[in-house]
């Protein structure tokens, strides 16, 4: 008989050393994978795999599940994520992840119209913190009164749909969390079905991962410092002239713009260089910006310009980018 691994989801094997699911011990006596063991006792993360196929996921989703929950990160609202929760046939919530780090100016009803109006969301929409333990019990209230006893927490990696079935488990059992959590890319690897008390299981899924985003690199460092830990203070850059912005030389900003200004909502550990010179002619993207607009970096965060303005973006894979109009709308979140 097959076991699986309570940190990660993968059938526990003992044969290929460097293959997933991996376990020195007997079996039978294990709980967890090497690699959940390493990043639980030794914080040592390994970028290790190769995504589930996320429309498979989907599939089992939507034919298995009654209910599901689709977490998003503030940070990373963008059209390919909301196209995904949008695959999803069940009855469901939009969750709105990790609100602990967004700003305390902002005002999460108008970001909820914002959703519901700009990406036509006609679903509950959630904000919720596990870290803060923020509207974790609401999430039990919406199964109890739709009479629902097995839920599908899915999102895109790192949304925190680990964390936030661990909060649950030990605010309703009062046992300590089982479920691995790191801020590496695919860090669950398979279902994981965890009973919050006798009438509700919860099911983890495998995170998809984000086209050509930032998580598709192998830079632990830059991974880390990708994620906000705390409320995320915008950066606001005023514009005035030829300006150049360079994010971790990754990608680079050139705009040429008079009274205009540009607020990053981006981890703060990030490096962001102002400059008026650059050494980089050829930018590979053109982005003519209607006024108040934000460019998103998916995987990372978005820019929010406030005047029409031409922006030329340098990186590697322009998919990364979209624009959108501000999701504060008129008020700048104010
Ligand atoms: N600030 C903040 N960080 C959070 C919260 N929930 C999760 N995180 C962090 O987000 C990162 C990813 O969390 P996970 O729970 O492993 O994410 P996941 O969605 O299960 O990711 P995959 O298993 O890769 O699909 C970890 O570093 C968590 O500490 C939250 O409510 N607030
Ligand atoms: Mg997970």
């Amino acid at each position: 008989m097959t076991k699986k691994c309570l940190g990660c989801g993968i059938t526990l094997q003992s044969i290929n050393k460097l293959g997933l699911g991996y376990c020195p011990k007997n079996i039978s006596e294990a709980l967890y994978c090497e690699r959940c063991f390493k990043i639980i006792h030794y914080n040592k993360i390994d970028v290790a795999t190769l995504p589930k196929d996320s429309n498979k996921i989907i599939s089992i989703v939507n034919k298995k599940a009654l209910y599901t929950f689709f977490l998003i990160d503030f940070l990373n609202i963008n059209s390919e994520i909301i196209s995904k929760f949008k695959e999803i046939t069940t009855p469901k919530t939009l969750i709105i992840s990790k609100c602990d780090v967004i700003p305390k100016s902002i005002k999460l009803s108008k970001i909820s119209n914002y959703l519901q109006k700009e990406y036509d969301i006609a679903d509950n929409i959630l904000f919720i913190s596990s870290k803060k333990a923020k509207n974790l019990s609401r999430i039990v209230n919406i199964l109890e009164k739709e009479k629902v006893k097995t839920a599908y927490i899915m999102g895109f990696t790192n949304a925190g749909k680990s964390t936030l079935i661990n909060a649950l488990y030990e605010k309703y059992t009062s046992y300590k969390s089982r479920i691995t959590t790191s801020l590496i890319p695919n860090t669950t690897l398979d279902f994981i079905n965890v009973n919050i008390n006798d009438d509700l299981t919860l099911v983890d899924t495998p995170g998809f991962i984000l086209n050509n985003s930032f998580y598709q690199t192998d830079d632990i460092s830059l991974i880390k410092r990708i994620e906000p830990k705390n409320y995320l203070k915008p950066i606001t850059y005023q514009c005035n002239k030829l300006m150049y912005l360079n994010i971790e030389d990754k990608i680079f900003l050139k705009i040429n713009s008079k009274s205009n200004s540009l607020t990053f909502y981006l981890s703060n550990e990030l490096k962001i260089k102002k400059s008026f010179k650059s050494s980089i002619k050829d930018f590979n993207l053109k982005l003519e910006i209607d006024d108040n607009s934000d460019i998103i970096i998916k995987g990372l965060g978005f820019i929010n310009v406030k005047k029409a303005t031409i922006v030329e973006i340098m990186l590697e894979g322009p998919e990364i980018i979209e624009v959108r109009k501000s999701i504060f709308e008129d008020d700048k979140g104010k």
